[in-house]
C-alpha cells in the first residue's frame, strides 16, 4: 500500500532527484488536509452501521434485487450485501486517510468483479448502492471531506464498471 508522501517520495527517488516545487506542494496540501480527513474518518467510523443502514434503505430496499430471484434474496445473500457496503467504506475511509488509492487496488479490487460475474451480483446495482453511500456519507462529513472521500468510492466503482 502506498500514500500520499510514498507516492511523492517514490516519483522523486526513481529520477534519484530531491522533491521539487510540485512534489513538495502535493504534500503541503497533504498535510493541510489532515484535520479534515482524521476528523471524517472518525464521524465514519462511529456512524458506520447507519451509513450503510441509510445507503441500502436509499438504493436497494424493495427494488427487484431483494425480491425473490434477486441476487441479494435470503438472508444470507441480503447479508454478504451488507458486509460488502462495510467493506466499501472501510477502505474508502483508508484511502481517504492515505490520500491513495492503492489499498483499494490491492485489498478490495483484485479480482473482484470476476468474483461478482460469477456469482451474478449486478454490478451496475451494486455501483448505484456505492453513489448512493458516497451522498449519504457526504451528508455526515460535510461537502469538502464527502468530496475526498467521493474521489476512493468512485475509485471502486470505475474499477468495478
Ligand atoms: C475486503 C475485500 C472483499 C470484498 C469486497 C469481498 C466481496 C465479496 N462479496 C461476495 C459475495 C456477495 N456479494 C453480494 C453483494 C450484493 N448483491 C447484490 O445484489 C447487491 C447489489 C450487492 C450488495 C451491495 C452478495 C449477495 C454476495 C453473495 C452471493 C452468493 O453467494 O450467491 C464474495 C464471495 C464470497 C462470499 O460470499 O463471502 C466476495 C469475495 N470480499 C472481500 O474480502
Amino acid at each position: 500500500m502506498q500514500d500520499a508522501i510514498t507516492a511523492v517520495i517514490n516519483a522523486s527517488d526513481v529520477q534519484g532527484k530531491y522533491l521539487d516545487g510540485s512534489a513538495m506542494d502535493k504534500l503541503k496540501g497533504y498535510f493541510q488536509s489532515g484535520q479534515l480527513r482524521v476528523r471524517a474518518a472518525t464521524a465514519i467510523s462511529a456512524n458506520a452501521p447507519t451509513i450503510v443502514k441509510e445507503a441500502v434503505a436509499k438504493s436497494l430496499l424493495y427494488s427487484d434485487v431483494t425480491r425473490p430471484g434477486g441476487n441479494m434474496y435470503t438472508t444470507r445473500r441480503y447479508a454478504a450485501c451488507i458486509r460488502d457496503m462495510d467493506y466499501f467504506l472501510r477502505y474508502a475511509t483508508y484511502a481517504m486517510l492515505a490520500g491513495d488509492p492503492s489499498i483499494l487496488d490491492e485489498r478490495v479490487l483484485n479480482g473482484l468483479k470476476e468474483t461478482y460475474n460469477s456469482l451474478g451480483v449486478p454490478i451496475g446495482t451494486l455501483v448505484s448502492a456505492i453513489q448512493a453511500m458516497k451522498e449519504v456519507t457526504a451528508g455526515l462529513v460535510g461537502s469538502d471531506a464527502g468530496k475526498e472521500m467521493g474521489v476512493y468510492f468512485d475509485y471502486i466503482c470505475s474499477g468495478l464498471s
